[in-house]
């Protein structure tokens, strides 16, 4: 049996179209978009690297399947010579599995790593808190001057709009109310729970204007599906306008 000459061979072949991709920088999002956010930045290649790694390992599956079926066909009514206990393709087939789940491990912890990392205040520009509740968001810029916080809060009849300032790192106090949510924004690869009773910390820059939806993705009960939000990413200057606009509003609600 030649099987691991094969193997090597038909996984150079598979993985060489998509590696000359890579080098060109022009390999496909696979349905997410770069640069969108800080996390998209450390993200968009876990997930092309997951794929391409899922494509190699499926090809050659689908050949180590596809072999006996089309050369070690039944020849004639002769029982067939029957083994065991070889060694060497058990070693393989064990450590071959183990190394591919070690690299991916290494990946994920490594971005992983990279994305919830929290810098100090004093380089933070932004601090948002978001509150999930059953079933809408609350945010809370603390960017509001002497008065303490602008607060947003939303129902499911009317989901919030967080507000973003192009360009610039925003840290996310997430906490919640009840239960557990999830904090999703899907075009910017980013999740995390909102955890009654314990404050967890998010940190990333979103790097594009526009308008993206935002989902709870952790099922917190009957109205779990209306638990939207949208983000609108703005320039610093409209973000300012807003927050001073939310300010006056709250100042007028206690006058
Ligand atoms: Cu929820």
């Amino acid at each position: 049996m030649h099987l691991p000459h094969l193997k090597t061979s038909v996984g150079l072949l598979a993985i060489t179209p998509l590696l000359s991709g890579c080098a060109q920088a022009e390999i496909s999002g696979l349905g997410f978009e770069e640069g969108l956010s800080s996390v998209n930045d450390h993200s968009l290649s876990l997930w092309q690297g997951a794929w391409i790694t899922a494509a190699v390992v499926g090809v050659i599956t689908l050949i180590l399947i596809l072999w006996p079926v089309f050369f070690h066909r039944k020849k004639d009514e002769n029982f067939p010579k029957q083994t065991q206990y070889n060694i060497p393709v058990e070693v393989a087939y064990t450590l071959i599995p183990f190394l591919i789940v070690a690299v991916l491990f290494y990946f994920t912890v490594q971005r992983e790593s990279r994305i919830v990392k929290i810098s100090p205040d004093s380089q933070v520009s932004h601090f948002i808190d978001v509150v999930g509740f059953q079933w809408s968001w609350q945010f809370k810029y603390r960017d509001a001057g002497d008065f303490k916080s602008a607060t947003v809060t939303g129902t499911p009849a009317q989901p919030p709009t967080l507000y973003l300032p192009q360009g610039q790192k925003v840290r996310f106090n997430l906490d919640a109310n009840d239960v557990v949510h999830g904090f999703w924004i899907p075009a910017f690869m980013i999740q995390m729970q909102n955890l009654p009773g314990v404050t967890n910390k998010l940190e990333f820059t979103a790097n594009k204007l526009g308008t993206y939806p935002g989902r709870c993705n952790i099922l917190c009960g009957r109205n779990h599906a209306q638990m939207l939000f949208t983000v609108k990413v703005v320039t610093l200057q409209e973000y300012q306008t807003y927050i001073q606009g939310l300010v006056a509003e709250e100042k007028a609600a206690i006058a």
